[in-house]
């Protein structure tokens, strides 16, 4: 028996876990109070690693179709099958016939940080699609429009701030999102107890609501025009006040009159919130100390998105709150560039380029994921023929996947990343399975961008890979390999000239701490047990701390960097230098807004919003005993009074249509929705054949984004509209009498 540090995995907290080993078995998982960041904090699902890890449904080998079935295939096999088929596609058709999907989990694996940039370098594709436009999409275009910079994201100072007013977030059961705190629950608990308030906003009475000292419930989609009214009243009010942002601020005035409109009475009946509530939280925003306004799913995945975040982000400015203590700030990760001089940079462009069929512009070098669909199954020059997809299922998680399942089949290749053969990847024509956590090292080059607390972790694998396993990391070389016609050489061929790129480019930069170093000779000093490692290693000593991997090693705990710090001139990448408080395509969408005021909805219209639950992720831990026992948690929430206009009966089926299709679920009668609210979750629908989910197939639930075709979008981020989205719900109907 012996025990090993391994950071979670399974959600944006990233709690450091000690693991119990017998051998190479991990048979237990406990919270790790020495790290240094989430300090022995553990939810269910971390618990529940030993199991999610040991699946037998994970796969073993990779798979490779022959005659129309998926076999066991060796490694060599697999990737001789992707270099002969898919350099053909690629130069016959040219590069964008081969499309790239990455999922969530590549947030949460050092492979999916370093390898995926690479890989579409090699493919020269523009057709990427990601679950950021099913997600925070409209976070990085207003950042990138506001600050220059698609990932200078602002993040709640959450253990100092005095006032938190959360916007469409439900922490307590996500564990947070682009604001990473382990323990949010107890983070929050303690901002009540040093006399903090918590406003939230959410059209369910949510757990988080339940924490608050104050929940408004607006109808869903409208939180563009409340904020727009709260940005409104603290110019009333001669209540905008940036403080020293001021001088670093351009458009404050134009913001000004973009808003007059947006009064509290004005948007009063569209949101159905009372003006004088409004006015109220506008009031005790620029009243606090300190405070911090913060939005997530909820203010993301609706129609006015980008202006949603936006006005997060406007209204942190104007209550002087962006980039100081208490407020809302830019975590400096240890792997982050090291910063360059202050001044004018290269700002943000948008929509560079333009969707084949529906030409929706891209953002941040992607298209909606919505859009891949029709990509694949629109005939003509340019379209989609072949497929990677890297740890996502957007069957379940986009919308109108039942368009996308069928497009899926008539690819002439599809390669899929992915440990499980689930309703994605049964379409594969070679399916690379990674192995399971505990057999990887990890680092969080992603969220240590978006944390409470700066500090700096690394676990090794805890346990040998397996025989017969492939690291992730060399998946993901050798699928490159195979698609830029290296398919042979040495995987560590990618990470050398990854590294050669990146230290060629630092030694000439005079802020770099690699300026005027010979490039071969600082090669030659990064440390590593691999070519991942070494850019790790180099990545840190190039970063702002100038950490090594040694040093991180040397503390398997994580070393702690300390509160968060104002550092906007660091951040700063606008062509101006300063923050554009109103960029022009903000401004150009703002008629779509004004247009929303006049949007009252006829009665009795219902709109379905999403949930999360505590044990759940996305769609890939359903197949987790111990996170899928109790009752029915694919159930439709609808509010009693609706329950009783539409006779339906709690625990009975209802049948519920969208743009896209129907669907059956279970009505759950709860208080919890606001009228003319229902709810259903998403990330179910495990009821395809030809999928290996032995646990989630018993128990499949139903996939809500079939209600969705896939039209509606955020327009300037290319977001699909998941939350707030009209549907009809009626009792299904008894079996006729035969
Ligand atoms: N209606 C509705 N739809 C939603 C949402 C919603 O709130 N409502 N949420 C959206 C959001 S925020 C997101 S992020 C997306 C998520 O949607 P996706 O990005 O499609 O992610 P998952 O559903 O988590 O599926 C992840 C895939 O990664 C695989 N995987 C797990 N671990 C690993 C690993 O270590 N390596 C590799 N290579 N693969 C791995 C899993 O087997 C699974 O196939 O869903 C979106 N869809
Ligand atoms: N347990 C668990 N944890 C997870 C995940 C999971 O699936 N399960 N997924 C992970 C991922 S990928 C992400 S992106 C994060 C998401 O993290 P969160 O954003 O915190 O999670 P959600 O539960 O989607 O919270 C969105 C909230 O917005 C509310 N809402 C819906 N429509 C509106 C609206 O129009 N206005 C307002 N104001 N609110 C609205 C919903 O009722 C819901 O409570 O969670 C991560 N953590
Ligand atoms: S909160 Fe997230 S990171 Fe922490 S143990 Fe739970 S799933 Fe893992
Ligand atoms: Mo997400």
């Amino acid at each position: 028996m012996s025990t090993a540090p391994r950071i979670c995995p399974l959600c944006e907290a990233t709690c450091g876990l000690v693991l119990t080993l017998d051998g190479s078995r991990v048979t237990g998982a406990r919270g790790d109070r020495d790290d240094v960041f989430s300090r022995g904090f553990i939810c269910p699902k971390g618990a529940a690693f030993p199991q999610v890890d040991a699946d037998p449904d994970r796969l073993r080998t990779p798979l490779v179709r022959e005659n129309g079935e998926l076999r066991e295939a060796s490694w060599e096999e697999a990737f001789d099958t992707i270099a002969a088929r898919i350099r053909p596609l690629i130069e016959g058709h040219g590069p964008d016939a081969l499309g790239i999907v990455l999922g969530n989990p590549n947030v949460h694996t050092m492979a999916g940080a370093l390898y995926p940039p690479l890989l579409l370098r090699a493919a020269g594709t523009s057709n990427l699609f990601t679950a950021s436009t099913l997600d925070q999409m409209p976070k990085h275009v207003s950042s990138g429009l506001l600050f220059g910079d698609p990932f200078a994201i602002p993040v709640p100072d959450l253990d100092r701030t005095d006032h938190l007013l959360v916007i469409g977030a439900n922490p307590l059961d996500s564990n947070g999102s682009l604001c990473t705190a382990p323990d949010f629950p107890g983070r929050l608990a303690a901002l009540r107890r040093r006399g903090g308030t918590l406003t939230v906003v959410d059209p369910r009475r949510t757990r988080t609501a339940r924490l608050a000292d104050r929940h408004l419930a607006p109808r869903p989609g409208t939180d563009a025009l409340l904020l727009a009214a709260l940005v409104h009243t603290l110019f009333a009010e001669g209540l905008a006040d940036p403080g020293p942002l001021a001088d670093r601020t351009e458009g404050v005035d134009q913001v000004r009159d973009a808003v007059r409109e947006f009064t509290p009475e004005a948007v009063a009946p569209v949101c159905e919130l009372d003006p004088g509530t409004i006015r109220a939280v506008a009031r005790e925003l620029a009243a606090a100390p300190t405070a911090a306004v913060y939005g997530r799913m909820g203010s993301s995945t609706v129609s006015h998105g980008t202006l949603a975040n936006w006005l997060v982000d406007v209204l942190n400015v104007l209550t002087g709150n962006l980039d100081r203590p208490g407020g809302a700030l830019f975590p400096r990760s240890a792997t982050a560039p090291a910063p360059r001089p202050a001044g004018p940079g290269r700002g943000f462009l948008l929509g560079r380029r333009r969707s084949r069929v529906s030409g929706h512009p891209e953002a941040k070098g992607e298209f909606p994921l919505a859009a891949l669909a029709e990509e694949i199954d629109t005939p003509g020059e340019g379209r989609i023929r072949a497929l990677i997809t890297i740890a996502a299922n957007p069957v379940l998680s986009a919308p109108d996947g039942l368009r996308l399942d069928a497009a899926l089949t008539s690819l002439d290749l599809m390669v899929c990343v992915d440990p499980y053969l689930n309703e994605t990847t049964r379409h594969a024509d070679v399916l690379l399975p990674p192995p399971p956590p505990s057999q990887s090292a990890h680092f969080d080059f992603a969220f240590n961008g978006f944390a409470v607390r700066d500090q700096v972790r690394h676990t090794p694998a805890a346990v040998p890979l397996e025989a017969g396993r492939m690291d992730e990391c060399e998946i993901h070389a050798r699928l490159i390999l195979a698609v830029s016609g290296m398919h042979g050489a040495p995987p560590s061929a990618v990470d050398d000239l990854a590294v050669d790129t990146l230290v060629a480019r630092a030694v000439t930069q005079p802020h770099s701490p690699a300026y005027g170093a010979d490039p071969k000779e600082f090669a030659a000093g990064l440390t590593g047990e691999n070519g991942a490692e070494r850019r790790l290693d180099l990545m840190l000593r190039l970063g702002p701390y100038g950490l090594t991997l040694d040093e991180l090693k040397a503390h398997p705990h994580g070393i702690d960097l300390g509160p968060l710090k104002p550092r906007l001139d660091e951040v700063l990448n606008t062509r101006t230098g300063r923050i554009e408080l109103l960029p022009d395509p903000i401004a150009a969408d703002l008629p779509r807004l004004r247009a929303a005021l006049t949007a009252v909805p006829e009665p009795g219209t219902l709109q379905l919003v999403g949930r999360r639950h505590l044990r759940s992720n996305n769609s890939w831990l359903h197949n987790t005993p111990a996170l899928t026992g109790g009752s029915n948690r694919c159930t439709l929430q609808v509010h009693p009074e609706d329950a009783e206009r539409l006779r339906l009966a709690d625990g009975g089926p209802a049948r519920i249509t969208g743009a896209g299709g129907e669907l059956t679920a279970e009505v759950e009668v709860t208080d919890a929705v606001r009228p003319g609210v229902v709810s259903l979750p998403h990330g179910w629908g495990h009821d395809r054949p030809g999928t290996r989910l032995s646990v989630a197939a018993a128990r499949p639930g139903v996939n809500v984004n079939q209600l969705l075709d896939g039209t509606l979008l955020d327009p300037l981020s290319g977001t699909a509209v998941l939350n707030g989205f009209p549907v009809e719900v009626a009792p299904l109907e008894p079996a006729p009498l035969l």
